[in-house]
């Protein structure tokens, strides 16, 4: 008998303080339901309504069988598509619905992809710290767990920089530039970042894969220096080394540097990623599978990506949900031309409102080989992690150089 959509909706839970946003989709089969991460921590309110103001009515009634049509028919009914917030609305729905032909299969997801092609997902995980040495201790504790593959990041002294602590959510106080509160100079940090390479190889040996997030805050001719400075530490990839808004530099950074290359978390428009992949002016490609609308998608640039010798490194921060993980551990699993997968350890809290969340063990991360995504959500307990207080509700701040011209994430 045919299973159809009974109703769509959201669910808002912050089990480790950052916002996430859960579409739950009901069935007519009684309590077969379906789960998917539509989070995107920036403007999570707008994608509530963006599901249930749009894609609930629209899709209300439909088949829940027919996964690729859905995708296809609601992507176009806002007419004007492609960006982040009809994207996350997109994927919520899109994983939900995985979901529900995995359970209505009795199978995972990644069985109905085609199976495993590897046991588990080789992870990489974060070191940071204020000073080189924490940054290396960090490392060390992380490889006596079992890691073997580590992104390091260091504070700029007295500067907010990206991925420590000195990057937490401060807001302006002032507008505009007269007055910069969070400040980071660009060519600060890249004179510094080699510097904790070299250091980090001394302490902690070749024996290591070693990461690095630009996240996309230095121009073109300072990314490029960085790249061939950072050549001798045999890193596994650098990380947004230019702003989405700067792919045409790519072809520069690629013709001065070897360095392996990830790029693409910031997204939201999958024909972005085509010169890039084309044109092998990246080794991995970076996904964050709520922001181009879900599985659906990116299984297909997971296969494009296979033909032209690019690897696979699906984002996996805090802000993608326990739900998001899972999807992307599933395509990690079977496709061949995966490369590494990010994560971001649960805290308790968030096994607790998730329960069947995807195991870190040996440095890799394993499914639980439930149907579906193997994960529910218990919706009293979520409940109770309310989002946090923030005054524009879970904004970016602004970061800025000295002279007060904002710097870009
Ligand atoms: C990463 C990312 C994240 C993003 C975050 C934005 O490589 O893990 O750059 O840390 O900054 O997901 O919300
Ligand atoms: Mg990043």
């Amino acid at each position: 008998m045919t299973v159809r959509i009974r109703n769509i909706r959201c669910i808002t839970t912050a089990p480790a303080d950052i916002r996430l946003v859960i579409v739950k989709i009901e069935t007519t089969e009684d309590g077969l339901h379906g789960l998917g991460c539509a989070t995107f921590t920036q403007r999570p309110l707008a994608v509530i309504e963006a599901v249930e103001k749009y894609l609930t009515p629209f899709l209300k009634g439909r088949n829940v069988d027919e996964i690729e049509d859905i995708w296809q028919s609601a992507y176009v009914s806002s007419y004007w598509r492609q960006g982040p917030v009809l994207n996350n609305a997109l994927s919520g729905v899109d994983m939900a619905l995985w979901d529900i032909k995995g359970k209505r299969a009795g199978m995972p997801v990644y069985e109905l992809l085609g199976g495993k092609c590897r046991m588990a997902a080789p992870v990489y995980v974060h070191a940071s710290g204020r000073e080189f040495h924490d940054v290396a201790e960090n490392a060390r504790e992380l490889i006596s767990q079992g890691f073997r593959h580590i992104r390091l990041q260091v504070e700029v002294p007295g500067q907010a920089t990206y991925g420590t602590e000195s990057d937490l959510q401060t807001h302006e106080t002032v507008d505009g530039p007269t007055a910069p509160q969070n400040i980071f100079e660009p060519a600060d940090y890249a004179r510094l970042a080699p510097k904790l390479f070299e250091h980090a190889r001394k302490e902690l040996g070749e024996d290591v894969e070693l990461l690095h997030d630009i996240h996309e805050r230095l121009p073109a001719p300072l990314a490029i220096h960085l790249a061939k400075d950072l050549e001798p530490f045999r890193l596994f990839f650098l990380e947004d080394a230019l702003p989405p808004e700067d792919i045409n530099s790519f072809r520069r950074l690629r013709a001065a540097s070897g360095i392996p290359i990830a790029m693409g978390e910031l997204f939201t428009n999958v024909n972005d990623y085509l010169p890039l992949i084309q044109e092998q002016l990246i080794d991995f490609i970076r996904v964050h599978l709520s922001d181009i609308g879900g599985l659906t998608p990116a299984r297909k640039l997971a296969a494009l990506c296979e033909f032209f010798g690019v690897r696979t490194a699906w984002h996996g921060p805090g802000d993608t949900s326990p739900i998001g993980h899972a999807a992307n551990l599933a395509m990690d699993l079977c496709i061949p031309n995966f490369g590494i997968q990010e994560f971001t350890r649960f805290n308790q809290a968030t096994h607790d409102v998730f329960p069947g969340c995807p195991d870190v063990r040996d440095g890799m991360l394993w499914p639980n080989d439930q149907p579906g995504w193997g994960m529910d959500i218990n919706e009293s307990l979520a409940a109770t992690f309310p989002y946090p207080e923030h005054p524009f509700n879970g904004a970016w701040p602004a970061i800025r150089k000295r002279d007060g011209s904002v710097v870009r994430p």
